[in-house]
């Protein structure tokens, strides 16, 4: 087996049985390429156990995320259905390592992206917002990981709740959110902190999606990054996001 089919099998096993792994690349050695076909690989795992591929999610595009993990280059993850949790129902906790959560705004798109494109385009080809929340949990021992083995993880990705969809001609450019856990504010942004507006990071999950021969597919949906630093949740918990404009998102956690 290639090096790059073992990390992903290592990777898409341990997210499989919620199972903690040690760094494999503490010194940041692997390319980002390689990187990015080591997730690409263990994508196709899920693929093949008949998960169905549903977007992108965008890591790092805001300043409190990138301070919080210590990494400043924009990344970017595969969303497959069975990551999807519904809004307002229960998750096991099992199911995770050490989760986390963070106020995101999500996109649902009516027409493909195809590379460079501008704002105004890419605002064209929504066909809806929606308040969202991620559930990131590093597979890597301790949420610690180097920029290739975050990327290899798929982005700590590993569940998303996305609230009722709104119409995207809503200015959500600048809209003020918190991130509550069981009805206390943990977190408080604005959707402004996503690269100054969250449309420039669709804009570059369409380049980057592209740049990887995989462009972004009508019907895709697309996170766009968290707003705040993530939260860690626990076992009884309810979660929500709030949004100026847009409303609410929320999940409990089942112990
Ligand atoms: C990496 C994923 C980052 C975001 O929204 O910035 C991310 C991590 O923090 O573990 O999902
Ligand atoms: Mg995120």
């Amino acid at each position: 087996m290639s090096q790059i089919n073992e990390y992903a099998t290592l990777l898409d096993d341990a997210a499989r049985t919620a199972t903690e792994v040690s760094q494999f690349d503490p010194e940041g050695r692997l390319s980002l390429d390689q990187a990015y076909e080591i997730q690409a690989a263990s994508i196709r795992r899920r693929v093949a156990r008949g998960e169905r591929r549903v977007g992108v999610k965008m890591g790092f595009t805001s300043r409190a995320k990138m301070v919080q993990m210590g990494l400043s280059d924009v990344i970017w993850g595969r969303l497959s259905a069975g990551m999807q949790i519904e809004e307002g129902t229960s998750v096991d906790f099992s199911r995770f390592v050490h989760p986390r959560v963070e106020p995101e705004i999500a996109f649902v798109l009516k027409h493909s992206l195809d590379g460079d494109v501008t704002g105004p385009q890419a605002l064209a080809a929504v066909e809806a917002i929606a308040p969202a929340l991620e559930i990131i949990d590093s597979r890597y021992k301790d949420f610690k990981f180097t920029l290739p083995e975050v990327i290899a993880d798929n982005a700590s990705s590993s569940g998303f709740v996305i609230g009722a969809w709104r119409d995207p001609r809503i200015d959500f450019g600048n809209l003020g959110l918190t991130l509550n856990i069981d009805g206390r504010v943990v977190q408080v942004g604005s959707t402004a902190a996503l690269l100054g507006h969250p449309l420039r990071s669709l804009v570059a999950a369409a380049r980057l999606s592209a740049q990887a021969g995989e462009p972004l597919q009508a019907g895709w949906i697309v996170m766009a990054g968290g707003a705040t630093p993530a939260e860690w949740i626990k076992p009884g918990q309810y979660v929500s996001v709030e949004m100026e404009r847009l409303g609410s998102a929320g999940f409990h956690v089942r112990g």
